[in-house]
């Protein structure tokens, strides 16, 4: 196979990118891939520019799916209680607060296996339309998804839908018995057909091998379009699930897939999201100098906590990080109790 560069550190849209080539750059020196990979990012995005997410689990627990990683799987005993869905009027003021302390988008998490059509659904799209009303970005996360539910989920102004591959096709049967990859790749080709950005990484520190790191990535960057967005989550181990007792995931690992992810994918935001908190401030800033450029904000993550918001503002503040602009331009509120509050 021809790699086809258009420039040493990139590489050309469409091309086929050899795994040979994914494996080479994971497991080069870290130095030369952290340079490497900052390279690639000071060339296609603002050095310092981090997008700001904030995430709502809008219908939490009860999920009939089997993922060994999550504690919202009803069959697993773990402290996620299921609870009701949240009414639209609820999500909407949860958008606001997040928006008037700076977030610019706001991804609404259900666990569900798939969408069904009905009130729960036609809810979402209300919420969607609301999200979009606020001036920030919408995004959801709702398993998988019919053509037509993903044409209506645009059609109401969904900007991005999240569904990750979480690992190497290989490994993903010693993870999920439930679903197959084929269906996950499924509806990501739906929701790229109906012209909503895709949001699709995957999660380390699983007990996956390295060669299964190398394979997810090297699975998203081949994908007919790469991911506009590119979530590398390290496992949030929750008691009750098979996945508990996993060691902490190793931040060479972590900085090595968001590297590659940068190098592979230069124009996608690549997300440093779940796992936070398992990282110091410094072990952060190796990821964003490696080409991560968004974080999820807030307490919580979905059903799991994550750095205060005053953590995350004084690291924005010692690091000279800058909040991303949302996609139509509109920049972050930065009240006094903002996510990321620079006051
Ligand atoms: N039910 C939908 C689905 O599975 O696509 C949407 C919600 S699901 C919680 C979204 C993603 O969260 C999963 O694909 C997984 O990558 C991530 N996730 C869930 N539990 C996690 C954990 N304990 N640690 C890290 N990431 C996790
Ligand atoms: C993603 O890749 N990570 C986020 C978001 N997409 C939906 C979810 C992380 C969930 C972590 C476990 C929890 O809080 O329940
Ligand atoms: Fe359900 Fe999604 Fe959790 Fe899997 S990851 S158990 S599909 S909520």
């Amino acid at each position: 196979m021809i790699t086809n560069h258009t420039h040493k550190d990139s590489f050309a849209h469409g091309a086929t990118i050899p795994r040979e080539r994914v494996a080479e750059l994971y497991r080069s020196p870290i130095v030369d891939l952290i340079g490497r990979a900052s390279e690639t990012h000071r060339r296609h995005h603002p050095p310092g520019e981090v997008q700001v997410c904030v995430l709502l689990s809008i219908k939490t627990g009860g999920c009939p799916e089997d993922c060994s990683y999550c504690p919202q799987a009803a069959r697993y005993q773990t402290p996620v209680e299921a609870e009701p869905r949240l009414d639209v009027a609820e999500v909407l003021a949860a958008a606001e607060r997040a928006r008037d302390r700076g977030a610019t988008r706001f991804c609404m998490g259900a666990a569900w296996r798939e969408v069904k059509d009905g009130p729960a659904f036609d809810d979402v799209l209300k919420m969607v339309e609301g999200v979009k009303r606020l001036g920030i970005e919408a995004c959801c996360t709702l398993g998988m998804l019919t053509d037509d539910q993903a044409r209506r989920l645009k059609n109401a102004g969904l900007d991005a839908y999240n569904h990750n591959l979480d690992t190497s096709a290989d490994y993903y049967s010693e993870i999920i018995s439930t679903r197959t990859y084929k269906d996950r790749l499924k509806t990501i080709e739906r929701v790229r057909n109906a012209g909503i950005s895709v949001c699709c990484g995957g999660i380390l520190g699983m007990g996956e091998s390295e060669d299964d790191r190398i394979d997810l990535l090297w699975t998203l960057a081949n994908l007919p379009e790469p991911p506009e967005s590119v979530p590398i989550n390290a496992l949030v181990p929750v008691a009750g699930t098979p996945l508990a007792d996993r060691p902490p995931t190793s931040i060479w690992e972590l900085v090595r897939a968001i590297a590659t992810a940068r190098i592979l994918m230069p124009k996608a935001i690549v997300r440093l999201s779940a796992g936070r908190l398992s990282f110091g401030e410094a072990e952060q800033a190796l990821c964003f100098l490696a080409g991560a450029n968004s974080i999820f904000a807030g307490e919580k993550l979905l059903t799991t906590p994550n750095p205060s918001p005053d953590q995350d503002a004084g690291m924005f503040e010692r690091l000279g990080l800058t909040p991303r602009p949302a996609a139509n331009g509109e920049i972050p509120n930065r009240s006094t109790n903002s996510v990321i509050n620079m006051s």
